[in-house]
């Protein structure tokens, strides 16, 4: 059977960055996955978790470093096996698991913007990169407390999310400058900002975080000038593979995205992800506090154990 329309738009939608950011994507993709599992028309269980499996593994690969959404998946499922014995007992546990997940990261995203806005004083200059809702968040709620403050922000190319960033916050009414991204150290410096906050897609093991390309470049430019580094995460994002000793994977994208006609013979290289070491990072600012990357392990195996994998 294929995956029905309605569903494979979802994916679709994710994998061309209709539905972007780590937190977005998560939400709905869990949103789809559900929904999805009450229209199945299916005559045996077997059936369900195989069409199931399918719709998971479209989720799993839409984008290939966002392990929030992956983990909300095998949330639903360790919840699912072997615990429904009919088709409508099934459907009802994953609609729960599903709305269990999604709360989760709905509230584990107020505490990091309620924590991320303490953080940030009254006159600050702050930087950020790509388009974050956390980081957005964060600097949003800074403002509505009636802090005074400034924002510069990158393009973010090849696909400008950045724009949605800038978007925000004029419509908000603070002061916001937009730069290319070539001009980050130059901004940081130029203009001394105080605060760099980035939000991020996904934390290893040792602490190391992935967020857009470029963000290293951003916290190499903050470390030269003493500007404190933060990432906006929530721990739904933690990547159980590197525990068990696998690397996060970095998804590359499209050379189209970068250069529609170009001349022939060129070659692309579209990464659109990298990785910040935990010693370029002053804190990470989570729903569990702000606290260094490096403990990150020991912090999600105790606030979420059903994301720690044991393979042999
Ligand atoms: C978005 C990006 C964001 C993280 C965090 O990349 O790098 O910083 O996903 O987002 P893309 P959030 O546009 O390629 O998805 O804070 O909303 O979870």
């Amino acid at each position: 059977m294929k995956l029905d329309a309605v569903f494979s738009k979802v994916v679709e939608d994710i994998r061309d960055l209709r539905i972007q950011g780590a937190t977005n994507i998560a939400i709905e993709g869990i949103k789809a996955f559900s929904e999805l599992t009450e229209r199945l028309e299916v005559s045996t269980l077997d059936n369900l978790f195989s069409e199931l499996e399918k719709a998971r593994q479209a989720l799993a690969t839409a984008r290939a470093t966002e392990p929030a959404l992956r983990n909300g998946l095998r949330y639903i499922i360790y919840n699912l096996r072997d615990k429904a014995a009919s088709i409508q007992e099934a459907r009802e546990i994953v609609n729960t698991f599903s709305l269990d997940y999604v709360n989760l990261l709905k509230e584990s995203k107020k505490k990091v913007i309620s924590y991320g806005a303490h953080r940030i004083k009254d006159g600050s200059i702050i930087m950020t990169h790509c388009h974050s809702s956390l980081s957005t968040g964060i600097v949003l709620e800074a403002h509505h407390q009636g802090k005074d403050i400034q924002v510069f922000c990158t393009e973010t190319r090849p696909r400008y999310q950045g724009r949605i960033t800038a978007k925000e916050f004029v419509d908000a009414g603070i002061t916001t400058t937009q730069v290319v991204d070539s001009a980050m150290r130059w901004v940081i410096n130029r203009y001394n900002v105080d605060i760099v906050i980035t939000g991020a897609d996904a934390i290893t093991s040792q602490g190391t975080v992935i967020n857009k390309i470029g963000t290293r470049l951003l916290a190499l430019a903050a470390r030269e000038m003493d500007v404190p580094f933060y990432t906006a995460i929530n721990l739904l994002k933690y990547d159980p593979e590197t525990s068990i000793g696998k690397l996060s994977e970095i998804e590359m994208r499209s050379a189209s995205e970068i250069w529609e006609n170009p001349p022939k013979g060129l070659n692309f290289l579209n990464p659109a992800f990298e990785t910040v070491s935990h010693d370029l990072i002053d804190g990470i600012i989570s729903e569990a506090g702000v606290f260094s990357p490096a403990v990150v392990y020991l912090i999600v195996k105790e606030k979420y154990p059903f994301m720690m994998i044991n393979e042999e």
